[in-house]
């Protein structure tokens, strides 16, 4: 498999949990999205909708993190990322998609430029930007969490699932802009246990083979 993938990016980064978590090895393709190299005529070519990530697998590329993951969960069955039950899955899915369409898109390359260029913001004004939509979503999650997580080591149960993979990735972003954390101290707890763990550990952006030295 191949991956093309940059360090940092958050929805790379959920792929690469999912990867490692299923056991499976894969050569990473870093795309510098500050040199602009996926909004080249051959990225395009990988990936039509010209964000990374895009995976390489089975002779196809697949695009869109969660469509991957749920691929990677489906052919790859062995640790499920997704509940036994509907209502599990309802759940776990409610928490990946808070984070993956309602935060994650807000905060993204293309808009946070949007408002440098365009809208004319300083840089002030495009990190409180960045900061109000994290505690937006995340003062619904933490509340979540506190009912679904048990022993506050998952954000569901007693098991690691899709929300776990999306929420590591975002508390990164949030710790990487300064965000104030505190209001939510059992995404906090959750998140400091996951990345204990080896298939999480290996996934973060500083062990990424196109990680600045
Ligand atoms: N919903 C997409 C989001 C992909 C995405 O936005 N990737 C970012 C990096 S984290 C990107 O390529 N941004 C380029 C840009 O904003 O111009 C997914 O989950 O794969």
């Amino acid at each position: 498999m191949k991956l093309y993938t940059l360090f940092r990016s958050s929805a790379a980064y959920r792929v690469r949990i999912a990867l490692n978590l299923k056991g499976l090895s894969y050569e990473s393709v870093g795309v510098a999205l500050a040199k602009g190299e996926h909004r080249t005529a051959e990225y395009a070519a990988i990936n039509p909708q010209q964000l990374i990530p895009a995976l390489v697998a089975d002779g196809t590329v697949l695009n869109q993190s969660l469509a991957i993951i749920e691929y990677l969960d489906e052919i790859y069955p062995d640790r499920p990322l997704l509940p036994p039950d509907p209502l599990g899955r309802a759940r776990v899915r409610s928490m990946a998609l808070a984070i993956a369409c309602d935060i994650h898109p807000l905060n993204n390359l293309r808009v946070l430029n949007y408002l440098r260029t365009r809208l004319r913001q300083h840089e002030a004004g495009v990190n409180a930007w960045y900061r109000h939509w994290i505690a937006e979503g995340f003062a619904g999650l933490e509340k979540q969490v506190r009912e679904y997580s048990i022993g506050q080591r998952y954000c569901y149960g007693d098991d690691v699932s899709l929300a776990d993979i999306c929420l590591v990735p975002q508390i990164y972003n949030a710790r990487r802009f300064e965000c104030d954390l505190g209001p939510y101290p059992t995404l906090v707890a959750i998140s400091t246990h996951l990345e204990s763990l080896a298939p999480f550990a290996a996934a973060r952006p500083e062990a990424q083979p196109d990680a600045p030295a």
